[in-house]
């Protein structure tokens, strides 16, 4: 971790990371490294065909899930992510077996393994998961955020989503709604740069995303997504403004996805260069290095963190296949119509 050290934690950083205290900030590191760990396995898993469907590796965009979680009362406040999602699930506080699982598709998965890879929920923390459908979770969310002031409740519902689905109409409606009624709900894009193979630039004609806060009226703001004290700051004026009643917020974390969109990508729409240049602005060490300058981590404790990741998947796993495949007669069970 020594090659990666930042001169110095700002004030402003030592102040954040106080206030978390020693042993969440520990835990944070903890999360990305086990998010960096499960990814690394689930490809594993993928390219020996142990896994169904697809999956969406968010390598990369660590610090972009931790920040955005943390910044909320997770498993009191709504979540709802999107396919690119493990890191966000994880970062929620949902636990490693059950995940692991239903990655294999098993009857001990989150989903007993319906879902797979990219819809894993856990309604139990109020993470009512991903959704198929590019942009699904956006009027998910307003409706969410109408509950709970229906409800009079102090919650808060965070949406993430990718740049790809900020350009479809039902985010503009959500947005607008959300707006209309002073919804609490925090609108998060992780602009990764690319929607599949279509980039930012050949797909939208504004500067910023977050611009488009100003057609509803609502605060807009661009932070490095890879960076966790810009996310984590930004996510908690959000939630605090929501929380007042003052409505919703529209947020853009600017990151970089490591991998392809999907294993079958064959990345001829970014060079070689681009993804190398991205992999130096690698979120965890970053996160580490400031954590370390800020006096609340030795390299001793990062390697054992490391390991304790590495380790804590490979009994995810063991609890994954040992677990038993759905049985076919239960075929319809959670269908509703
Ligand atoms: C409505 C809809 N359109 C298209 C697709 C196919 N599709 C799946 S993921 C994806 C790209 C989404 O890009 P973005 O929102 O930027 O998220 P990212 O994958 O970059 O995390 C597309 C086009 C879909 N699942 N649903
Ligand atoms: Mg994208």
């Amino acid at each position: 971790m020594s090659k990666t050290k930042t001169k110095d934690a700002t004030k402003e950083q030592k102040q954040v990371l106080e206030q978390l205290g020693q042993d969440t900030v520990h835990e944070m590191l903890g999360v990305m490294l086990t998010t960096r760990a499960f990814e690394e396995k689930a490809e594993e898993l993928y390219m020996l065909g142990k896994t169904h469907g697809t999956m969406h590796l968010s390598i990369g965009q660590e610090a972009s899930a931790i920040g955005a979680s943390y910044a909320m009362r997770r498993g009191h406040d709504y979540l709802l992510n999107h396919h690119r999602g493990h890191g966000h699930i994880l970062a929620w506080g949902s636990a490693l077996n059950p995940m692991m699982a239903e990655f294999l598709g098993k009857e001990t998965g989150y989903c007993r393994g319906r879902g797979g890879s990219m819809h894993i929920a856990d309604i139990g923390r109020n993470n009512l998961g991903a959704n198929g459908i590019v942009g699904g979770g956006i009027p998910i969310a307003s409706g969410v955020g109408l509950s709970c002031k229906l409800r009079g409740t102090d919650q808060v519902c965070l949406v993430l989503f990718g740049d790809g689905a900020s350009n479809e109409g039902a985010f503009h409606e959500s947005l607008n709604l959300a707006s209309v009624w002073d919804l609490p709900v925090i609108f998060y894009c992780e602009n990764n740069q690319y929607a599949m193979s279509m980039a930012v630039d050949r797909a939208f004609n504004i500067e910023r995303i977050s611009d488009r806060a100003c057609a509803y009226n609502i605060p807009g703001e661009t932070v490095d997504g890879n960076d966790f004290f810009e996310v984590y700051d930004a996510v908690s004026r959000a939630a605090a403004r929501a929380r007042a009643g003052e409505g919703p917020s529209l947020i853009e974390a600017v990151t970089y996805r490591w991998k392809g969109h999907s294993r079958s990508d064959r990345e001829a729409y970014r060079t070689r260069e681009e993804v190398k240049e991205w992999r130096q602005r690698d979120p965890i060490p970053r996160f580490a290095a400031i954590v370390q300058a800020a006096g609340m981590l030795t390299d001793e404790e990062f390697e054992k963190m490391r390991a304790n990741a590495a380790k804590a998947i490979e009994e995810a796993l063991a609890f994954g296949e040992a677990s038993p495949e759905p049985e076919v007669i239960n075929i319809m069970d959670g269908l509703y119509a």
